[in-house]
């Protein structure tokens, strides 16, 4: 690759980062491209998104001028595709240049969009890795402080949970998002602090390794409680759960509490030791389903014997075979969704996989 900060007509002198507010991936992306803007002395902003918000915040890049245009940790959908290609071309046409990183599914259409754009654009896709890996691969690749940055990415965005600090900050960006959207602030603001450690000193600078804590008092204080708060709310949840086996598959339905992550319900039913209700033993299910407050599904798996995106496809929605997310609409009567979803499921023979197909 080029030099993205150099085009042939124009000298970029700024640096215009957006990035994938929902998880630790799109942050530490997010400081990995900071520490590039520092590094080439590009003046930098940045702002954190989320899909279907594109229109709050690319109409705002077509007015800028000779900026580098990095966007990390977001695929480009069918949905948003002209509002965010419009927006680029006038950048571009105005001295920009754009470099997209990603690991989501991009349909073709949006790949050729991006690459037919002015000023040599830099688009890498690759699946293997989470956004933040492909961040320190392309623009700092020799920079110890990414190198472990994107390490800890890596254990929070595949949900591996072997360092202690990637599911600190995990839940530290979690309760942060949900005490956002509870008052309405906003999230970019909520969190640049945190942001700022990060890009100037990497992982050390927010987190003490020896006393497994964050060196900001009130922070970790405020991730203690919140885990305590979770785990009662994770309990209350499971106990008030709806099984029924369909297709020879468990399938169980739980109804998402205020500030619980589907990834943290999904990983804590999975665990069989959360699963002794009183003196019940539940099995592990083999579909999981959360419905959550506003009516999203979202769908996790305890065996490989179904496939959640096929799953996920009966309700407007997708994702992978291990998690996806649909959606069921507004509702009153958790039961009543329970009864609705499992007779959609009880439908469809799609989303299991029998015998034999196992290891397709
Ligand atoms: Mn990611």
């Amino acid at each position: 690759m080029t030099e993205p900060t150099e085009t042939r007509s124009t000298k970029i002198t700024s640096l215009y980062s957006v990035s994938h507010e929902k998880d630790a991936d799109g942050f530490i992306s997010a400081a990995i491209v900071w520490r590039y803007a520092k590094s080439k002395g590009l003046r930098h902003s940045v702002v954190l998104t989320d899909y279907g918000s594109f229109e709050a915040v690319f109409p705002k890049v077509g007015g800028f001028r000779n900026t580098l245009i990095v966007v990390t940790d977001l695929g480009l959908d069918e949905n948003s595709l002209d509002t965010v290609i419009s927006s680029l071309k006038r950048a571009t046409a105005q001295g920009c240049r754009v470099v997209w990183l990603d690991h989501h599914e991009w349909p073709d259409r949006a790949v050729k969009s991006v690459l037919s754009l002015a000023n040599s654009p830099v688009l890498r896709i690759n699946h293997e890795y989470c956004g933040a890996e492909i961040a320190f691969k392309v623009l700092l690749p020799r920079d110890e402080v990414c190198a472990e940055m994107a390490k800890i990415a890596h254990d929070t965005d595949f949900n591996i949970r072997e360092i202690e600090s990637a599911s600190a900050l995990t839940d530290a960006l979690s309760l942060t998002r949900f005490a956002a959207l509870d008052k309405g602030d906003d999230l970019t603001a909520a969190l640049m602090p945190l942001l700022r450690s990060l890009a100037e000193s990497g992982m050390t600078g927010v987190w003490d390794e020896s006393g497994r804590r964050f060196r900001d008092v009130l922070l970790n204080q405020r991730v203690d409680s919140y885990r305590k708060e979770r785990l009662k709310k994770m309990r209350k949840a499971l106990a008030a759960h709806s099984d029924l086996e369909i297709h020879g598959r468990l399938v169980r339905m739980v109804e998402m509490p205020n500030g619980v992550t589907t990834t943290d319900m999904g990983t804590f039913v999975a665990d069989t030791r959360n699963l002794t209700i009183g003196d019940q033993q539940l099995p592990v299910a083999d579909l999981f389903v959360t419905l959550s407050p506003g009516g999203m599904l979202g769908f996790r798996r305890g065996r490989e014997n179904v496939l959640c995106n096929a799953a996920a496809a009966l309700f407007k929605g997708g994702g992978h075979a291990y998690a996806a997310g649909g959606e069921y609409g507004p509702y009153h009567d958790f039961q009543a969704v329970c009864d609705d979803v499992f007779s959609t499921l009880s439908k469809s023979k799609e989303w299991v996989i029998t015998l034999g197909q196992e290891s397709a």
